[in-house]
Order: structure tokens, then sequence, then C-alpha cells
């Protein structure tokens, strides 16, 4: 195998075997790489005798709401497990309420993350930046455990693997990952099907959210593209899933921009910032400065509204950045395909 190669710390197979339920929570606000590597694990599990439970706070958004299994997500983690494997989040209040520390705490917990901002809180932990989706991550597991992929598992694994690479379109995609993909088609994933449910196919409360929310497209001289959605608009267009539906991606592509952002005003009056960055920009730090995370082209925060004050923090945060990261561009020569 290639110098990139993902190694897997064999305690996490000791933790396996030693134990007989098991909570697999993902993160709040869940995405695609969320609830795949989340049923993706869960399934492995029960296919060794385990009794596995997949849990989140959160809803399954409607990018994946088509995956079999996804009705048997409970909000809260039971509190008789002993074993608790959190997957796809950099930090324990990333499981929100699905994980209490009261009943908890005691019991063995092993992170798997590929987030670069991960703090380390378990007991044992497979943190790989490398991996461009936590469900690669179970892939390399169940590989190296030699844990049967069936074909549903390797639907779950290759969906999240999609998400996470906006369908292969992000820069972290490598021969090695395209190797995962083929396995994973062998394996039984429909890939076509998989792509046609994912990407091509949206609420039309989503269409006309973003019909409410372009016309108020603000850019700023540094070449950051931003917009707001209001809970006003939200309820006008009957959109009631949190998120964006991709609309932060879709800004993100207009050539001038080196950073897209979207602010979403929540319920409750914080505010949910959603940022992109082109190859060779990094939005993580800022995330994280925010009490979030993320990776370096994608990541976001929950933080205090109103609205208009957490702009003009964020907005602030990220001019000084994008200025900082241009001038330490400017003074190393960029090869001619480096992005602008
Ligand atoms: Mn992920």
């Amino acid at each position: 195998m290639s110098d990139n190669a993902i190694t897997v710390p064999p305690e996490i197979a000791n933790a396996i075997d030693t134990a007989h339920r098991i909570a697999v929570i993902t993160h709040v606000a869940p995405d695609g790489d969320a609830i795949g590597s989340c049923l993706g694990l869960t399934h492995l599990l029960r296919n060794l005798g385990k009794d596995a439970i997949p849990v989140c706070q959160d809803p399954v958004p409607y990018i994946v709401n088509w995956l079999p299994g996804v009705e048997e997500f409970v909000r809260k983690a039971p509190a008789d497990v002993d074993l608790v494997i959190s997957i796809d989040l950099s930090s324990i209040d990333r499981m929100g309420d699905a994980y209490d520390a009261g009943t908890l705490g005691h019991i063995p917990l092993v992170n798997i993350d590929h987030h670069v901002t991960n703090t380390y809180f378990g007991h044992v932990n497979w943190v790989e930046p490398r991996a461009v989706a936590a469900c690669e991550m179970v892939y390399h597991l169940a590989l190296a455990f030699g844990y049967p992929i069936t074909p549903q598992i390797a639907t779950y694994i290759l969906t999240g693997l999609l998400t996470d690479t906006r369908g292969l379109r992000t820069a972290n995609v490598s021969a090695r990952v395209l190797r995962v993909v083929t396995h994973l088609v062998e394996l039984g994933a429909p890939i076509g099907e998989i792509t046609e449910l994912t990407f091509n196919r949206r609420p039309l409360a989503i269409v006309k959210l973003w019909a409410l929310a372009l016309p108020n497209l603000r850019v700023e001289p540094e070449g950051i593209i931003w917009l707001v959605i209001t809970e006003a608009m939200r309820q006008e267009a009957g959109y009631d899933e949190p998120g964006d539906g991709g609309l932060v991606s879709f800004i993100s592509t207009a050539e001038e921009a080196y950073i897209g952002v979207v602010f979403t005003e929540k319920p409750d009056g914080t505010v949910n910032v959603s940022m992109r960055a082109r190859p060779g920009y990094d939005v993580a730090r800022v995330a994280f400065a925010l009490g979030g995370g993320g990776h370096p082209q994608a990541a976001g925060a929950t933080i205090d509204g109103p609205l208009d004050t957490a702009v003009q923090r964020v907005i602030h945060a990220l001019r000084e950045a994008l200025t900082e990261q241009k001038a330490a561009r400017a003074a190393v020569p960029q090869p001619a395909h480096a992005g602008k």
C-alpha cells in the first residue's frame, strides 16, 4: 500500500470486542457523512452480534433521508450502554443532548473523527484528518478488523463519502479515495442511485428559500461573499429544517470569492455560521476561534445573536484572516494551478 495508507488503532477493536451494548453518536445538525458513518458503523457492529444504537440529537436531513434505517435514530443515548462511540465530531459538546455526561461520563468513549480541530476528548481517540469523511474511516476500520461490509453498509459509507466530498469534487479526493469508492461500488453500493437521490433532489421549499435570500447577497472587497437567512425568510419559504440546503456552496462558486458565508438566524436567537474557502485558504481557524470547527475548506460555528452583531463580528474576523492568508501566500511562490 502507498505511504498515504490509513491505519486503525487496534485499541478500537479491543473496546468493541468487550462491549455488548454500544451507542454510536454523531453530531448535532447532522450532514450526510454524520448519518452515513453512524448508520454504517451501527450496522457493522450489529453484524458482529452487538446491540448497537444510532444516536443523534437532531433529525436526519432531507439529503440522506432516503437511506434505509434512518427511522432507527434515537435522540439521546440510553444510560445502560457499556461503550460509547462518537463519530464525525470534533468536540464533546457537538453531541448536544445525545450525550449526557452525568450518566455516560464513566463509560468508555471512543472518538472517531476526521476534523483537524478535534480536541481528543475520548478515552481512545482516532483522529485522521487525511480521511475525506468519517465514512472513509468506517471503511478502513471494517477492513482492518475484518468486519464484513454488506451492500447496505457499503451504501451508507459511500453516501457519506460522497456528501463530504460534494460528489468527489473537493481538493482532497486522491487516488486512495477513488480506490475506496471503487471497492465500495464492487461491494454493492449503487453509486448512480446514491448520486441521484443525494445531489439531484431537494425540497421546493429550499429553492424558494434561496430565492428569498439571494437578493441580499453581499460581496466584501477582499473577496468574501455572504448572505443571511432570517427566520422570517424560512417561515415564508416553508422550510423548517436546519441548514441552508447547500446555498453556501452555491454562492462560493462565484469566481471573485475566496470565502463564502451564510448566516442563518435560529429560532432561539443564536446564529449559525457556515463557511467555505477556496483551496489554499482556510476558514477552520476562524470557526474554531468562534467556538465551532471543521475543515480548512468547509467549517462552521453557532454564535450568539443578534444577527447584525454576529455578521459584523464574523466578517471582521474573516477579513483579517483573509488579508493575512493572502499576504502569507504572496510571500511564497505559488504553482500556477494553486488557485487565485
Ligand atoms: Mn464528516
